[in-house]
This record gives C-alpha cells, sequence and structure tokens, in this order.
C-alpha cells in the first residue's frame, strides 16, 4: 500500500461499491479514506437488525466475501434458515449461518444501546479491517420503491420480487429527520476529495444524498468529486441501475449517471467502451475521465482505484488536463 496523503471519502452501497472501496482500501492507508456506506436497505428478518450494504463492504475489506454472489461470507451454509423454514418462517432472504452471527451481535449491541456507528466499528475491529466504514447515518432510514404493485420496502422490491415490478419512484422514509453519522460529518469537512463508487445512483447512493444536510455539503465541497459510471455500454454491469434509471425516465447511459449526479459532481470516469460520451458529458459541465472501469478481479479493482486516486491527484495538483490523460485500456492493464 503507497499512502498517497490525500483523504478520500468514498460513499458506496451494494456490490460494485464494496468493489472499489476494497480497491482504494488496498492503494490507501487508513488515515487517508473513509468509506460512508448506505443504510437504506436495512431490514429488520427473524428480529435482526441486517445492514446488507454494510456488510457487504465490511466483508469485501475482511476479505470474506462469496466470489459468486459479491454478498455474503464465502463458503456459508445456510442450516439456520432451513431450520427457520421448517419452523414457518420467511426464507427468501437468504442469511448464511455465518453471516448470521454479524446480525446477531449487531442486534444485541444495538439492543444494549450502542450506535450503528459504534457497533459497526467494534464488527469492523475484530474483523480485522482498519480502515473506516461508517454508516450514511446513525437513524433509522429505509428505503422504499414506489411500484405499480404499491409501496414496496427495497428488500422485498430488490430481492422477494427481483425488481420485477415497474417503478415509478423511490422514497427514503425517515430521512426527514436522520442526520449524517459523526464520522461522516467529520470527513465531509476534513477530506480532500469525494469519490462516488460505482453504485446505483437511486437506491444506493440516492438514500445517502436525502439525509439533511449532506446534498448541501457536498455541493459546497472545496476538493474534487468524482463519482464512477455503473453503466457500462448502456448496461448496468450487474444489479437493477439500468432498468431503474429507464422506468424513471433517464437515459441509460454514462451522460444519464452525470445527468443524476448534477451539482454534486465535478467529474465522472467512464469506462474506455463509452469514450464517445465524453463530449456529451462535458457539455452537462462534467468532465469525463475514462479507463477501464469493469472489475472482475482483484487487480482490476487496485487498478482503478489507483486511477481514481491519480484523478484526484492530478486535480488537486492542477494538472486541470486530467481528462486527456492516456486511457487505460483493459488490454495496457492486463501488460
Ligand atoms: N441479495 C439477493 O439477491 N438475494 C439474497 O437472498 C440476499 C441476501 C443477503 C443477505 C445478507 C446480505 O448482507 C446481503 C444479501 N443480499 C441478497 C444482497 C442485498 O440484498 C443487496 O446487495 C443490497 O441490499 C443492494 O445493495
Amino acid at each position: 500500500m503507497a499512502a498517497m496523503g490525500t483523504n478520500i471519502l468514498a460513499i458506496a452501497g451494494g456490490v460494485g461499491g464494496a468493489k472499489l472501496a476494497l480497491g482504494l482500501s488496498r492503494v490507501l492507508a487508513p488515515s487517508e479514506l473513509t468509506v460512508v456506506v448506505n443504510t437504506g436497505d436495512d431490514e429488520t428478518f427473524h428480529g435482526l437488525h441486517v445492514s446488507p450494504d454494510l456488510d457487504t463492504v465490511m466483508y469485501a475489506l475482511a476479505g470474506m466475501t462469496n466470489p459468486d454472489t459479491g454478498w455474503g461470507i464465502r463458503g456459508d451454509t445456510f442450516r439456520t434458515l432451513e431450520a427457520l423454514g421448517r419452523l414457518g418462517a420467511e426464507t427468501w432472504f437468504r442469511l448464511g449461518d455465518a453471516d448470521l452471527a454479524t446480525h446477531v451481535r449487531r442486534t444485541e449491541l444495538l439492543r444494549a444501546g450502542r450506535s450503528l456507528s459504534e457497533v459497526t466499528r467494534e464488527l469492523t475491529a475484530h474483523l480485522g479491517i482498519a480502515h473506516a466504514v461508517v454508516p450514511m447515518s446513525d437513524e433509522r432510514v429505509r428505503t422504499v420503491a414506489l411500484t405499480d404493485d404499491g409501496e414496496l420496502a427495497f428488500q422485498e422490491y430488490f430481492v422477494r420480487r427481483g425488481c420485477e415490478p415497474r417503478i415509478t419512484g423511490v422514497r427514503f422514509d425517515g430521512a426527514e429527520t436522520a442526520r449524517p453519522s459523526p464520522a461522516f460529518a467529520e470527513a465531509l469537512e476534513s477530506s480532500d476529495a469525494i469519490v462516488f463508487c460505482p453504485s446505483n445512483p437511486i437506491v444506493s447512493i440516492g438514500p445517502v444524498l436525502a439525509v439533511p444536510g449532506v446534498r448541501e455539503a457536498i455541493e459546497r465541497f472545496g476538493g474534487p468529486r468524482i463519482a464512477v459510471s455503473p453503466i457500462v455500454g448502456g448496461k448496468a454491469l450487474r444489479g437493477p441501475a439500468a432498468k431503474m434509471m429507464a422506468e424513471l425516465g433517464d437515459e441509460v447511459s454514462c451522460a444519464g449517471v452525470a445527468r443524476r449526479y448534477a451539482g454534486v459532481c465535478d467529474a465522472l470516469v467512464i469506462d474506455t467502451v463509452d469514450a464517445a460520451e465524453a463530449p456529451a458529458i462535458e457539455a452537462l459541465g462534467v468532465r469525463a475521465l475514462v479507463t477501464s472501469t469493469v472489475m472482475e478481479t482483484d487487480d482490476d479493482k487496485d487498478a482503478l482505484a489507483r486511477d481514481v486516486v491519480g484523478f484526484v491527484e492530478g486535480w488537486r495538483h492542477g494538472r486541470g488536463a486530467i481528462h486527456r490523460a492516456l486511457p487505460r485500456t483493459r488490454a495496457s492493464r492486463r501488460g
């Protein structure tokens, strides 16, 4: 790990976000990175507080992720869930045996009066994670999908219904009275740059921006604000971002992502396959930074993280034409 002397606030949710968060954690020292995570997906299952996005980032940074899914724990078993099913409980949300330990411990500590930030700090410390992984808020915020079939709690929509109902909007229940978590508020003040990981802009980044004061703080933020597009070649690499954007009337493209981030983002990192979109993005007042953004291997995650940090460093040190830097292609990266 090479210390770069730049403090980055990374905002993440979902599997794509966790991948870049892992890469950033491998190229930045713990003092240089705070990963703020969406908690709008949190849900209570079997009486336990489950924070899927926090856990996805946590397991990634701890090297525990199930590589087949990108969430959950590698090699986990589902005997408890099967036993719960035999007792009449619902089992559509696949909680593994080892994963359940996280939710049991989180719930126990929350019930003892600790905040979600404190609990997350304790869980990450025990998993040997040196970097700060923090919830967007310690207060309850819940994403609700507004669909043709009525309002659905996020995991009902996402997992149980497989994102099949058409969405007409989203609502972030509780956001009006939530506050940014203390470490998030501090990072908004003290970081040198903000990075929006390649997460779903509507349901992963949207809830973070809905916490009162966050959008305003990012709008007036002094350093570079760089987003990585979750849309590559007109498709979401994974998850329902493309379907949701289309249903909400967005153009499913990098330019569509740039429009979503209007006012909170100076530059959008796009994949080489989308290089032709650069002029359309720059016409929106957002600089287009072209590189290879697809993260299949850990090397890909590190390479993209290094590129993102390089963009930040170039920006901070006044090398204004960083968008004209030679794009890293998949072929040159592997070479
Ligand atoms: N995603 C699924 O598609 N199906 C599941 O059964 C499922 C279970 C699950 C359990 C724990 C956890 O931390 C994540 C889990 N996820 C599951 C992923 C989760 O629904 C999504 O990654 C996010 O909420 C979207 O960002």
